[in-house]
């Protein structure tokens, strides 16, 4: 919902729109409306302290009220701080091992057929901290196919990876060694953000170069004018101030693949155990409690779920059983954050704790703190064990 639009109940539209044509309408609305008109937030007893580094709007979950979040309010994310672009000058160049190297214009680009997705973008790096949890947002992207211009350039025999590199630039230090390992020093070299895929990752239909965000042109945080937006990745690979497409003969070993963003887990081997050190990539399934709330003595429970295609959900209150919750919003959006809520009935005053497990559709279930693909791993990237809230009735 954006700033300073009228708020529409859910029964009010239906009213007002009087049929099911128009509920329907209503409900894949960018408006819909998460609760129940006058219900009252019981705020949980567990809060996010305030984050050490700058994160503009972390998304604050307990007042998370719409299924979009509007774009002066989404998160952002950058390592070398926003790059500042003029679309009448910008190019896209688009070249390495390819047939046709080209580089185009924004209004090139804006004139290729356009697709829309709504896309629950989450950084790699939500949850891992206790200040870090409000590190996702869902729009709807709009762009020209990545998989077209690819197409076109003609990706030659030897081309194995796709690099997308970002206008923004910093400062990498690479250790200098001898054949031996022995370290002889540093070198700082300046370099522009960078991350690839595999050229069939790439080619995925669904890969968009976007420029437009919920309507508008992409803000200037989120990558203006011109961004990847790949779908069931983490937040890293969707490269903003996108400014160059290469197309390489080797595996790309850039920072932002293979030291910055790294997973480091000891996984359990007969007669012992290997070290897992895997690139943060595709994202995983997730869910998260958002909110409790209570109108006329009947408590609710909220919540979103993303990064797979989800089944169900399913909540724990205290030591009860997990029971199934209803999935409200974003079932026809493969790629958008599900909406869930769940009647609480009668609960006992007093402190109780709430977790949410996610189900994806081949049947892997949300792995609780204790998994050892959670327990076991080193790193704060991929965070994506069950989240317990604890609330005071
Ligand atoms: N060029 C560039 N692209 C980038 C980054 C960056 O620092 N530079 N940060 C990445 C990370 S870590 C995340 S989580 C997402 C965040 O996207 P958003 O700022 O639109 O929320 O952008 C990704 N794309
Ligand atoms: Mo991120």
């Amino acid at each position: 919902m954006r700033q300073g639009s009228p708020r529409i109940s859910r029964r009010e539209a239906l009213v007002r729109g009087g049929g099911a044509l128009a509920a329907l309408a209503f409900f894949d609305s960018p408006l819909f409306a998460w609760g129940r008109e006058g219900e009252t937030t019981i705020s949980f007893l567990d809060q996010p302290p305030a984050p050490p580094v700058a994160i503009p709007n972390l998304l604050d979950w307990q007042r998370l009220d719409s299924w979009i979040v509007p774009n002066e309010r989404f998160f952002a994310v950058d390592h070398f701080g926003a790059a500042s672009l003029d679309a009448q000058a910008f190019r896209l160049e688009l070249g390495g091992h390819v047939a046709q190297p080209r580089s185009y214009g924004l209004d090139e680009v804006k004139a290729l057929p356009r697709k829309e997705v709504a896309f629950a973008l989450e950084c790699s790096g939500n949850s891992g901290f206790d200040w870090f949890q409000g590190g996702i947002g869902n729009a709807r992207w709009a762009g020209a196919p990545l998989a077209l211009v690819l197409e076109r350039a003609g990706i030659l025999e030897q081309g194995i990876e796709v690099v997308f590199y970002g206008a923004d630039a910093g400062e990498e230090t690479v250790p200098y060694l001898s054949g031996l390992g022995k370290h002889i020093g540093d070198i700082n070299l300046k370099m522009n953000f960078a991350r690839s895929m595999s050229v069939a990752e790439a080619m995925d239909p669904s890969n968009l170069l976007c420029y437009e965000m919920n309507g508008a042109a992409l803000p200037v945080a989120n990558g203006f004018p011109l961004r990847l937006i790949a779908p069931r990745w983490y937040g890293i690979a969707n490269v903003k101030w996108l400014t160059r497409i290469e197309v390489h003969d080797s595996r790309f070993l850039g920072p932002f693949m293979a030291t910055r963003y790294v997973t480091v887990r000891e996984e359990s081997r007969e007669g012992g155990s290997v070290w897992m050190r895997t690139g943060v990539g595709k994202s995983l399934l997730k869910s998260m409690t958002a909110k409790v709330t209570v109108k006329d003595g009947r408590h609710r429970v909220y919540g979103a779920a993303w990064g797979a295609p989800i089944a169900r959900v399913e909540v724990k209150i205290d030591e009860g059983p997990w029971t199934a919750a209803e999935i409200d919003r974003g079932r026809e959006h493969e790629f958008a954050w599900k909406f869930w809520h769940l009647d609480w009935s009668s609960p006992a005053p007093g402190e109780h704790q709430i977790t949410s497990r996610a189900v994806d559709t081949a049947g892997n279930v949300q792995p609780a703190a204790d998994d050892w693909r959670i327990a076991k791993k080193r790193t704060y990237w991929e965070a994506n064990g069950q989240v317990t809230r604890r609330i005071r009735i």
